[in-house]
């Protein structure tokens, strides 16, 4: 079977699936890498990648024995990019306002057990186990191998026609499918080091194409749950509170999907405070919320985004770092 047949551009593009590729390659092409990466005791709170279960990302029989091929999806948060670029807003990385505000996990799983439907529609023995982000599967080289693009200098996936402001999720399947695969992209980098040279934090270590996650603004802003120093440098960057999208906004892979694409920022009425909520000038209502509301309080008012994932004391400690820029 062709795969352009097995789904069909109205449900991709109802699904946000900017592309997609099929594996049966069950192992890495660069454990060892990311073997050698995670050695370096610099990890900071990134111990889930540290823990047991780093060896289950050696083999995806380890998280799912049953194995025999995969579905690689990239889906879209570029009109969320485009929008905030288009608004200069720095603020929040562009992922987590993309998806209606809601936390990506939920909706692209939902998105996810939609498109398991339209497969055993065609295949109905097919059992699927879904991979997103949380599963201890190395994501960018399963896209890497599903044929989807290559591994910029910044680390991230990058697609030759669709850039890098997209999310990596899957569906490991107990079958293989009659479906092509692609061969696995080279590297399109070149002599360039714009991302290199934009990282405020000087976080990018361009020889293994890896990060050094303690001098990262995401890990910073996102996964630091204390009250800790920011990494040197981050008075250079743009006033990032929450994730980082610098090394993207720089990259020239990212400018043509941006130009063919319509700017838009949708957030559900649940969410729709959030637009407001993240202004650099002030961030008075942020402040006032932090300032007035309990843990508890405030963990509610962002349950169901991301935004709850550093809690109130990872919030004061991102809030006090973009304070030391003004
Ligand atoms: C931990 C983590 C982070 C950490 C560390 C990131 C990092 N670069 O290592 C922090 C908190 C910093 C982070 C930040 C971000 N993250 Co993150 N993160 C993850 C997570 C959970 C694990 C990544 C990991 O294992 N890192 C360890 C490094 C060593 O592995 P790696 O990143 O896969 O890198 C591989 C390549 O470097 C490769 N490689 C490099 N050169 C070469 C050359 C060859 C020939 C080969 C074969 C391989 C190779 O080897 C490495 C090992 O496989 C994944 C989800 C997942 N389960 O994979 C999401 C993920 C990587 N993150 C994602 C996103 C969107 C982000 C942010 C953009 C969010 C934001 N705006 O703030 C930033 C981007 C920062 C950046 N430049 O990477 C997406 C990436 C999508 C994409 N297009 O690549 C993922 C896949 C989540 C998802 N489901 O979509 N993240
Ligand atoms: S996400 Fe920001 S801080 Fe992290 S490597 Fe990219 S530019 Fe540097
Ligand atoms: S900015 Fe340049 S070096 Fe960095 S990932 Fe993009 S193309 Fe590669």
């Amino acid at each position: 079977m062709k795969s352009v047949d097995l789904f069909s551009e109205e449900i991709l593009r109802e699904l946000g699936v900017l592309d997609w590729g099929y594996t049966e390659e069950a192992i890495p092409a660069s454990f060892e890498r990311f073997s050698e990466w995670t050695a370096r005791e610099e990890m900071g709170p990134l111990t889930y990648l540290t823990d047991e279960r780093k060896e289950s990302r050696r083999d995806l029989h380890l998280v799912y024995p049953e194995f025999q091929s995969a579905i690689v999806f990239l889906f879209s948060y570029q009109p969320t990019k485009k929008w905030l670029l288009e608004n200069s807003r720095h603020e929040v990385a562009a992922y987590t306002l993309a998806f209606d505000g809601e936390d990506y996990h939920s909706v692209l799983r939902r998105r996810l057990k939609e498109i398991k439907k339209v497969l055993r529609e065609k295949f109905p023995e097919t059992e699927t186990y879904i991979s997103l982000d949380a599963e201890s599967v190395l994501e960018r080289d399963l896209a890497f191998r599903a044929g989807l693009g290559w591994f910029g200098k910044n680390s991230m996936l990058i697609h030759q026609k669709e850039g890098s402001y997209f999310l990596i999720g899957s569906l490991l399947l107990n079958r293989k499918l009659p479906l092509e695969i692609k061969t696995s992209d080279s590297d399109h980098c070149g002599q360039c080091r714009a991302c290199v040279d934009a990282c405020p934090t000087d976080a990018i270590d361009p020889e293994t194409r890896t990060l050094h996650p303690l001098k990262c603004i995401s890990t910073f802003t996102i996964e630091q749950m204390k009250m800790v120093d920011p990494p040197a440098g981050i008075e250079k960057s743009r006033g990032e509170v929450f994730g980082c999208d610098i090394c993207q906004d720089v990259c020239p892979w990212n400018t043509k999907p941006l130009q063919r694409t319509q700017g838009s920022l949708n957030l559900s009425e649940k969410f729709s405070f959030l637009s407001e909520l993240f202004h650099q000038d002030s961030f008075s209502e942020l402040k006032t919320l932090l300032n007035y509301t309990t843990n508890r309080g405030f963990r509610k008012k962002f349950e169901g985004s991301v935004f709850d994932r550093p809690g109130r004391d990872g919030w004061f400690k991102n809030l006090r770092s973009v304070k030391k820029k003004n």
